[in-house]
């Protein structure tokens, strides 16, 4: 079983994450955001991944260093449960509709982080979560994961419909690249 435990303790937040690769898409806990979590629950939904996430974050200031910094933990978390990477699928994209929003996710569990971001998130409130942190969510999380993805809005309008397309997208193209078919490291240079 591809597992890890990490945890963060800043002046800004104290966070606990638990993360299991192969699991049965169970979130549990809270990030004391109500939008963030539904978003993260269809990232694991789709992902098949099973998140216990316990988060103290400074919400009285505003949501930015809670979503940043859950996304760095859970970055580490996917890195350290994917271990040796032996056998992986390494590369997988697909394209994610919901309604008239339609996303093209791509990954490459490259040991490189890059995120290339398209999406069109103005500055506005889900709650108390500011649409513009899902880009900044991303960043974190590729940064710590060391993984190339892409995020690409093809067609959009609605805010929930466009996020929630790039949640479940994430999830599950991570799921097949992850997917485990063979049992040497996918790379020519013979590390990742
Ligand atoms: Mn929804």
């Amino acid at each position: 079983m591809r597992r890890a435990e990490v945890q963060r303790t800043t002046l800004e937040t104290m966070i606990n994450v638990e993360f299991t690769l192969d699991g049965n898409g169970e979130f549990s806990g809270t990030s004391g955001i109500g939008f963030f979590d539904h978003m993260l629950k269809l990232f694991c939904k789709f992902g098949g991944f099973n998140l216990n996430l316990s988060c103290q974050g400074d919400l009285e200031v505003d949501d930015h260093h809670t979503v940043e910094d859950i996304g760095l933990v859970l970055g580490e978390a996917f890195n350290k449960a994917l271990g040796d990477k032996k056998g992986i699928a390494r590369f997988a994209s697909g394209f994610y509709p919901m309604d008239e929003a339609l996303i093209l996710i791509a990954v490459d569990i490259s040991g490189r982080p890059y995120l290339a971001f398209e999406a069109d998130f103005p500055p506005v409130l889900a709650g108390k979560f500011n649409y513009q942190m899902i880009e900044e969510f991303f960043r974190a999380f590729v940064q710590k994961a060391g993984i190339t993805l892409h995020v690409r809005e093809i067609a959009g309008k609605n805010l929930h419909h466009k996020a929630e397309a790039i949640f479940k997208g994430v999830g599950r193209t991570l799921k097949i690249a992850v997917s485990v078919e063979g049992d040497e490291l996918p790379s020519t240079k013979g590390v990742i």
